[in-house]
């Protein structure tokens, strides 16, 4: 277990222009054999050594003739000192005992492939490293009729028919498959199975016909027509945003029910997890819609930034992943709404990845040390990276941008390259110096600003300093550059003086702004850098921004602050008057017709207990529940009758996935929310009464949602219904299970256990698990955090299991633990003891490195 590092990085000692593989798919031993055309890389002397994690090495030849190898710590060492030689492999390996989900693996009766990061390795001793760019050239022989489909990356080039020549006589069929498109190994895909087959054309900007073909487990054709749409809208804008065109002649993407992330874009043969491509209206949200539309994109978007060009090595993941996040989000608010997207996403950022760069694994969005790559697949490469591409878009402009992104191409197509070639693309196009902008790449934490500001007759003056968490005392932070899109509002009436954006990039800084009236300065609008903004705004500062700000990003941010200070303050005995203030703004809010429903619905959304948590210091899990329930109790108390009324003007509503259905759909699910912790009984009566008139999953998992706050008897009762109505649909299933495991009460445990008993719940299944266990982990604090300490032993004893069976999906579930340094005492000392009892197991390289980095 050795870490790399991004200072060690040295070029590969070969290339290998040319890759042809063919496949025998068998359950247990799938035979693969390569043939490479191997070109050493320079004059040096050195052997070849391959990456290899196969279950059985057969034989090596080198031209045609037998030679020795060596295989030992998952490397493949041949000794050779020719320049250019033709490399034949032949080994075994094991796809139906792959738990892990990595690599060639079958499940349910499907053969599909998962290589990145670093798991091609797995298939066929390799190269594997994203500087190696090969033409793949893939035959894959496998039974006719179990797998009438057998598919690789590119176009198909023939296929026939042979007889087995052992004495069953089975009629094989082979296929072959050539990519003309050099690429490195973790974008090949291979997928052999029985599908149904949805199909379409796009013809690009230049007038080429590309067939799009869609496949799906049989039966569910139905369910792809979302998936498919949203295709052809991704292709469609990236040619109109970017000037981005397909360059293939076939663009094919399989769902598969066992997968341990969203969905891979291998060149041309993306394979999805079929959460986010299967919907229909009966047993997908709107939430389950606008994933698959996003995560749609995202796959097609890589196809130019990710695929045309890569990475020349896994550090550098944040630029093709930082990038395209940044681009499907501007494909997603291009779609739908703008602002609601920004609050989803600076909602990602201030609860899981703020939590992320103030624990243990902290890293930059380009890491410098990694032990398992896939444990860098974080919010931080992803997210955070996207938000600082976006600094860059706010810095440069959009044509800036734009013209970045064109220079990026056309210096870079087809090679493997860094993030500071992206970022020279985008400083050289707009003769701009970037050097400060990159201290985004090196340095991790969040920043934290500091602002003051005082007022004179003639100005406002804002002062704000910046600081980032301490790091290893060699290491200097330097300041970063930090657009502040700001609004200054008039005291008297609301009235929008002066909008714009100041670079904040020293340390400490002053921004004079002149105005000859009383103001409200609003900063950090559309939520323009990510960073934690401490400011002391008063009540009635805050409520000034929520009613007259222009940007609703902070007019919803201001509502949250307004949350916040009755709960952060809680100790103090003055709040009581100022609560009032609170409960009045909500009512402003609610029966206020000039506000875009959709705003409505967020303005209203009760901060989440994650959110909550991580705005203080020391975190304790009881007083914050505690107060939070007290607040919404009063809430719900004075304005019981108002949000009631409400919900009752909010029936029949048109079903669909069309913007203004589901803004109101939304707004009825947050006011529902309020309604189910009374204890009036009309509202058991209400919930029920949603569930049975709805006709779309969206209204019925909220009428789930209330159900599981009013009562677990209700919640029960539905779960009953659901569970006769929808039988054998895992995707509703998931919706039931991950409602069961946030029961906030102690019974969770028994029902849980029961869940996990029945006949479509797998624990081989990242889906099913995630449903269930993950949604316990991560969204029931009541229980999670319960003083006993009990929450916390269940994920070490579930993580003790399933590190055995998928490393990588325990490994994405133990983030809650690594924050225990942030806890009050006792729950910190309950964590710190799970943390201690798994360090001492045998575990995968993927928990290892982060239990040791969390006990330091
Ligand atoms: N690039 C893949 C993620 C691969 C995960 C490896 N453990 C999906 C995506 O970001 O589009
Ligand atoms: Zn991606």
């Amino acid at each position: 277990t050795e870490a790399k590092y991004l200072k060690d990085y040295q070029t590969p000692d070969f290339f290998i222009p040319e890759t042809e593989l063919f496949f025998n798919l068998d359950d247990e031993h799938t035979l693969v054999r390569s043939k490479l055309q191997m070109k050493r890389n320079g004059e040096h002397t050195r052997g070849l050594v391959l990456d290899c994690q196969v279950k059985q090495v057969l034989r090596v030849l080198i031209n045609g003739n037998q030679t020795d190898f060596n295989v030992e710590q998952e490397q493949l060492k041949i000794d050779v000192d020719l320049a250019e030689f033709e490399l034949e492999i032949e080994v075994t390996v094991d796809p139906i005992n792959n738990t892990a989900l990595e690599g060639l693996y079958k499940s349910a009766g499907v053969f599909c492939t998962q290589c990145e990061a670093e798991s091609f390795r797995r298939i066929t001793p390799y190269l594997d490293r994203p500087d190696v760019l090969s033409v793949f050239t893939v035959t894959i022989f496998a039974d006719a009729e179990l797998y009438p489909h057998m598919l690789s990356n590119g176009n198909l080039i023939d296929s026939g028919l042979v007889t087995e020549d052992d004495d069953s006589n089975k009629q094989l069929r082979w296929v072959k498959w050539r990519d003309p498109h050099p690429k490195p190994s973790y974008l090949f895909a291979l997928v052999a199975g029985d599908f149904d087959l949805l199909t379409d054309t796009f013809v690009t900007q230049s007038g080429r016909t590309v067939d799009l073909e869609l496949f799906v487990d049989k039966g569910n054709l139905h369910l792809g027509h979302h998936a498919m749409a949203s295709l052809v809208k991704s292709m469609a804008w990236d040619e109109q945003r970017y000037g981005l065109e397909y360059d293939l002649d076939k663009y094919m993407v399989v769902a598969v029910d066992f997968f341990n992330m969203g969905a891979m874009e291998n060149k041309g043969l993306n394979v999805f997890n079929s959460k986010y491509v299967l919907a229909d209206l009966n047993t997908a949200t709107d939430i389950d819609y606008h994933g698959i539309e996003a995560v749609i994109g995202h796959e097609y978007f890589h196809n130019w930034t990710g695929n045309r060009v890569t990475c020349r090595d896994w550090f550098q993941l944040s630029l093709k992943e930082g990038l395209t996040v940044f681009r499907d989000q501007q494909f997603s608010a291009d779609m739908g709404s703008e602002v609601i997207e920004r609050i989803s996403h600076a909602n990602v950022m201030r609860t899981m990845q703020f939590a992320e760069d103030s624990g243990p694994m902290a890293h930059p969005i380009r890491p410098e040390k990694v032990i398992e790559m896939n444990n860098f697949y974080t919010v931080t490469v992803y997210d955070k990276g996207a938000e600082v591409i976006r600094m860059m878009h706010s810095l440069l402009g959009e044509s800036g941008f734009r013209a970045g992104m064109d220079l990026y191409f056309k210096r870079h197509d087809g090679n493997a390259v860094t993030c500071d070639d992206f970022v020279s693309a985008m400083a050289d196009a707009n003769n701009k110096d970037l050097t400060q902008f990159q201290n985004w790449y090196s340095q991790a934490g969040t920043p934290s600003v500091v602002v003051s500001e005082k007022q004179t007759d003639t100005a406002l003056e804002l002062t704000l300093s910046q600081s980032l968490p301490t790091r290893p005392a060699a290491e200097q932070n330097k300041p970063l550059v930090i657009p502040v899109k700001y609004e200054l509002l008039a005291n008297s009436d609301g009235r929008s003086l002066e909008r714009g954006t100041v670079i904040f990039d020293k340390t400490e800084q002053m921004f004079t702004f002149n105005c000859s009236e009383p103001v409200t300065l609003v900063l950090f609008e559309n939520f323009s850098a990510p960073v934690k903004v401490q400011r002391t705004l008063t009540q009635e500062q805050l409520i000034h921004i929520v009613k007259y700000a222009s940007d609703a990003f902070c007019r919803w941010d201001s509502m949250q602050s307004l949350w916040l200070q009755q709960i952060n303050g809680a100790s103090d005995t003055i709040l009581d008057k100022s609560r009032q203030g609170l409960i009045e703004v909500i009512e402003y809010v609610l029966n206020n017709d000039d506000i875009e429903t959709s705003i409505k619905a967020e303005l209203l959304t009760i901060p989440s207990y994650t959110s909550i948590a991580e705005t203080f210091d020391v975190i304790n899990p009881s007083h914050i529940l505690k107060v939070k329930a007290e607040i919404t109790q009063q809430i719900i108390e004075s304005l019981f009758e108002t949000i009631n009324a409400l919900v009752q003007n909010l029936t029949n509503i048109e079903d669909g996935y069309i913007q203004s259905s589901v803004a109101q759909r939304r707004l009825k699910h947050i006011l529902l929310t309020y309604l189910s912790h009374s204890k009036n009984s009309d509202v058991e009566r209400l919930i029920r009464q949603v569930y049975l008139d709805s006709t779309n999953m969206t209204e019925k998992v909220s009428a789930l949602e209330s159900a599981r706050v009013y009562s677990v008897a209700l919640l029960d009762d539905l779960l009953k219904d659901m569970d006769t109505q929808f039988t054998d649909n895992v995707l509703v299933f998931d919706k039931m299970t991950s409602a069961v495991a946030r029961i906030p009460h102690a019974e969770v445990y028994g029902k849980m256990a029961l869940w996990a008993e029945h006949k479509l719940f797998s624990d081989k299944n990242p889906n099913r698990v995630r449903s269930l266990f993950g949604a316990f982990i991560m969204n029931n604090p009541e229980q999670f955090h319960d003083e006993s300490g009990k929450g916390y032993q269940f994920l070490a004893d579930f993580l003790k299991k399933m590190d055995k069976l998928n490393p990588q999906l325990a490994s994405r579930m133990i983030s809650p633990l690594l924050s225990w340094q942030r806890y009050e005492p006792a729950r910190k000392d309950l964590m710190k003891q799970q943390l201690t009892q798994l360090s001492k197991l045998e575990l995968s390289k993927d928990l290892y490195e982060k239990v040791s980095s969390a006990l330091g």
